[in-house]
């Protein structure tokens, strides 16, 4: 890819904040502003450009707050608009961008536009959703939501139906209206004038219909069809994006991260190339190698081979077009320590391995609060235990399909996304520190072995490494290669090695000039020692989990172990 045109967010360092979960300052238990404010410092500590907020918008949290009943309105359980400018004050004064969760696809079913709907079925409000009439004496098409059950709810009073791709609760907004468009623009440009850096937005592919909602081949015992296989039929989005993205981000510059699924691959310099509709997209190439057939019972477990195959591929892949967001976990995924590392792993060191080549994978690094301390998945004893509708209504699907009790329990409790939405663990202290109150969501019971406060007074923890490892992808010298060089797998015949260069040359589209270079990170996701040849002599050790030695012609790399290697540019 020929860079020529450098962006603003290009280098940036993200990180994820899920509100609720965070830091709580007033003692209800759950997150708030205030907390994000308190923890501004730490955040800089470890190097953060950028973070983006899950959804802080009043909402009845049927989704955790992708159920939006005021856009214009921070819910109050977070705080008030005032706290949220005081943050951006306070954010901007550390050189820090504020990016919000823009979740337009849907919106709650509380929210005053869907309230006028149902009051006059026949009005203008009502077609700013899909309002439709049954097929045959049913429902308007066999689709299944993504939380169970029918994408339709009978619209009471009436012979119609409302569309939901996801929660009943979250009616889908009809985009193919040009007045609801210019609602939805208006609340972008209004955030953005108030000074927000740009947007991470939500299952944005989903704002396509295919409005005749033609019924497909069902897939379950339900006699439903996924409405994902819908979303994969359906064409025509790019139109929308670029509507979407003229009349609001372009004219700001706004940096813009889609959460995008069941993309058409050809479409890719579309999305993201150099005038794409976003700025980036996330990469979910690793997450997608777990998506069950009918759902999580049925979902594979994420073999090292495939991981490794997925993840260069998309690089090389990206490489050609743009550039991607690379995140290990999220807050609807489980925590990748847990997930991506085998057993032996799932301490400091492969927590650093792990990290190691996420951040410096070629693209947009986005941390999930608690990953720069390895934070795990949750031991959870009974489905009681999550308040995820997702997690609750895929323990229902595994039972239906016929899944033992005990069987479906630990399925679930693999994939939970309360695994991400337990609280950040910030001390040993009770309540792990998050809060002086009684915590909304349970504690993972390991806070007393991970947490921030131990981890800051030792000089060899994840956060330590994290700290280093961030420094080193924006420090002066390396920071180009870094951000432009361009990727190269390395050592893929060598059983259990993930390894690649980033390279600074012509090549990478970039003017190099006499500043070329070549940086091996290399991780050996074994117990056993490995001993690699060098294809480059090696210069300098940048950042290693290990003792650091120097290599020149071989590298050896102990179980778990990552190193990352200034290589001479050239053999
Ligand atoms: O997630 C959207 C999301 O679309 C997933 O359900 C996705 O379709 C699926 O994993 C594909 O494999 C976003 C938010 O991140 C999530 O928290 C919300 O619950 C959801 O949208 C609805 O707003
Ligand atoms: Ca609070």
């Amino acid at each position: 890819m020929k860079t020529k045109m450098k962006k603003w967010w290009h280098d940036k360092v993200a990180y994820q904040i899920y509100p609720k979960s965070f830091y709580d300052t007033n003692g209800d238990g759950i997150g708030d502003i205030q907390g994000i404010i308190s923890k501004l410092d730490y955040l800089k500590e470890l190097g953060i450009d950028l973070i983006w907020i899950s959804p802080i918008y009043k909402s009845p949290f049927v989704d955790q707050g992708y159920d939006i009943s005021d856009y214009y309105g921070i819910a109050p359980e977070f705080g008030t608009m005032e706290e949220f400018e005081e943050l951006l004050a306070e954010a901007k004064k550390r050189d820090i961008y504020i990016v919000m969760d823009l979740v337009i696809n849907h919106c709650s079913d509380q929210h005053e536009w869907f309230q006028k709907a149902l009051a006059d079925p026949e009005g203008e409000y009502a077609d700013y959703f899909y309002f439709r009439e049954g097929k045959n004496g049913g429902l308007p098409s066999n689709y299944r939501s993504y939380f169970g059950g029918s994408c339709w709810e009978p619209v009471p009073g009436t012979n119609k139906y409302y569309f939901h791709a996801f929660a009943k609760e979250q009616p889908d907004l009809n985009w193919e209206n040009p007045k609801l468009r210019q609602e939805i623009y208006d609340m972008i440009n209004w955030w953005m004038e108030k000074g927000v850096a740009g947007f991470r937005i939500d299952a944005i592919i989903n704002i396509k219909k295919d409005v005749n909602f033609p019924d497909l081949e069902p897939d379950g015992p339900d006699g439903l069809a996924g409405y994902s296989r819908a979303v994969e039929q359906t064409h025509g989005v790019g139109e929308l994006l670029e509507d979407l993205k003229n009349n609001t981000f372009a004219k700001y510059d706004a940096f813009t991260v889609g959460e995008v699924f069941n993309m058409h691959e050809e479409e890719l310099p579309e999305f993201i190339g150099e005038d794409g509709h976003f700025s980036t997209i996330f990469d979910f190439s690793a997450h997608c190698l777990s998506d069950g057939e009918h759902g999580w019972y049925d979902a594979l477990g994420i073999d090292f081979n495939q991981w490794r195959k997925a993840i260069v591929n998309s690089q090389l892949e990206v490489q050609k077009v743009g550039y991607k967001a690379n995140i290990i976990e999220n807050h609807d995924e489980p925590r990748g320590v847990s997930r991506f590392l085998p057993e032996y792993a799932r301490n400091a060191a492969g927590t650093k391995m792990l990290g190691t080549i996420s951040l410096l994978l070629r693209g947009i690094p986005f941390l999930y609060q608690g990953q720069e301390i390895g934070m795990q998945n949750c031991v959870w004893n009974s489905s009681e235990e999550w308040d995820d509708i997702s997690s609750k209504d895929q323990y229902q699907t595994a039972r239906a399909a016929g899944v033992p009790k005990e069987e479906a329990l630990r399925i679930c409790a693999e994939m939970s996304r309360d695994n991400a939405r337990t609280p950040m663990q910030w001390s040993g202290e009770k309540g792990a520190g998050f809060t002086q109150g009684t915590p909304w969501m349970k504690v993972n019971p390991n806070y007393s072995k991970i947490n921030v406060k131990d981890q800051q007074m030792d000089e060899d923890s994840v956060l330590h490494y994290y700290q280093k490892l961030i420094a080193l992808r924006k420090s002066k010298e390396f920071k180009e290669v870094f951000t432009y060089g361009r990727f190269a797998p390395v050592y893929g015949e060598w059983d259990n090695i993930m390894a690649f260069y980033r390279i600074l040359d012509e090549e990478a589209g970039q003017e190099v000039g006499n500043a070329g270079k070549r940086v091996l990170i290399a991780a050996n996701f074994g117990k056993d020692s490995v001993e690699l040849p060098l294809e480059y002599p090696g210069k300098k050790v940048l950042l290693s989990n290990l003792p650091e030695n120097q290599a020149e012609d071989n590298l050896t790399l102990a179980g778990c172990g990552v190193m990352v290697l200034e290589c001479a540019l050239h053999e």
